[in-house]
């Protein structure tokens, strides 16, 4: 019989590459979404995976969508990955943010309480929790310190997910992913604008990429290994929460250095703050510019996981480095910019 896995936010960037594992490992894979969210499929045909999923509509704010999941498939495992994920966003959308990635995870664990109990759950935590953190690097016993509603409602989902577990005897863990990213992360993040934006530039299609606060530091992975994790933690004896990251940070302007290094740009930085500015040296052209309209009302500034309890425990790793991990997202666009008249 063939494991049964429904995961929420199955188009985004996670949901695609861990519909890909589960397939691998031959599951009965349930791409549960909002119609509008599926967009073109584009990230599950660049994994030739759209004919291998079922489809079903899906939103986290409707308990009757959860509720009829439930009552139509047995699920093994269920991955709620489904957010409003962009942080700058949910400054503007506070209130349809917390329902979706607060409210949702406890609608969820609602009807897995009383119709489900043996469903194990996974929930999409994430290192923004942390927020203002003074530590150096964070672990699962870090104190919180939002600094969005994105984070505040991540924290929720959270404690509600910790707090079913104990209440309730629930297997159901929560992940405490850092930034995580790939050729399929979504161009509103920081590291995929910079990277498609610096294929543009190399390949004279752009001039200029504005940025907010490039001194902001994260600890930046691949999204491929965050998922395998995602799934780990669904395999244990026992559930827990763990902390997923690299334990090294880098700065938005070393991702832009790195880029500029592979694509043999000679970068030179000017001038501070709003006034910053990175010119190319051959061509004398300034190729980096601050606008203040992506600064956010209350940013995190720096992030550094601990993973030591996920690498004795789950046994699990990094596979690929930051150096690696920007070649392979600068490689995939200039490939998909080159292919465009
Ligand atoms: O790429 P970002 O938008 O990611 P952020 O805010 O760290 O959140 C991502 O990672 C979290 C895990 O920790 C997830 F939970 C969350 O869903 C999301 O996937 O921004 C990274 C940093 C920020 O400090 C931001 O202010 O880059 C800075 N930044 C500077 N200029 C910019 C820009 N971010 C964006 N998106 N766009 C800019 O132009």
């Amino acid at each position: 019989m063939k494991k049964i896995a429904c995961i929420t936010g199955c188009s985004g960037q996670d949901g695609s590459y861990l519909a890909e594992l589960l397939l691998q490992k031959n599951y009965l894979v349930i791409a549960a979404d909002r119609r509008s969210s599926r967009n073109d499929n584009w990230r599950h045909k660049y994994l030739s995976i759209q004919n291998k999923l079922i489809y079903e509509d899906f939103d986290l704010t409707d308990q009757g969508s959860i509720d009829r999941l439930f009552k139509k498939y047995k699920f093994n495992e269920f991955y709620n990955l489904a957010s409003q994920s962009f942080v700058g966003t949910s400054f503007n959308t506070p209130i349809s943010t917390s329902d979706i990635s607060a409210m949702g995870v406890l609608r969820i664990l609602e009807t897995i309480r009383y119709n489900s109990p043996k469903t194990k759950f996974y929930q999409a935590s994430s290192s923004e929790m942390f927020g203002k953190t003074k530590q150096n690097f964070q672990n699962e016993l870090s104190i919180f310190y939002p600094r969005s509603p994105y984070a505040v409602s991540k924290t929720y989902g959270h404690f509600i997910t910790q707090n079913y577990r104990d209440s309730f005897g629930i297997y159901a863990c929560s992940g405490i992913l850092f930034n995580h990213e790939s050729p399929l992360r979504g161009e509103e993040f920081v590291t995929r604008k910079i990277t498609l934006a610096m294929s543009k530039i190399t390949l004279k299609k752009q001039k200029i990429l504005e940025l907010g606060n490039i001194n902001a530091k994260r600890d930046w992975g691949y999204a491929k290994d965050y998922v395998y994790a995602m799934w780990l933690m669904l395999q244990q004896k026992k559930p827990e929460d763990f902390v997923i990251a690299t334990g090294k940070a880098y700065s938005v302007k070393d991702f832009i250095n790195e880029c500029c290094k592979i694509l043999k740009i000679k970068i030179k930085w000017k001038g501070k703050g709003l006034k910053t500015v990175g010119i190319n040296t051959e061509t004398k052209k300034v190729i980096i510019k601050i606008n203040p309209k992506y600064y956010r009302p209350a940013d995190v500034e720096y992030l550094r996981g601990d993973y030591s309890k996920a690498k004795k425990k789950l046994k699990w790793k990094v596979t690929t480095n930051f150096k690696e991990l920007v070649k392979i997202m600068l490689q995939s666009d200039l490939k998909l910019e080159n292919k465009k008249i």
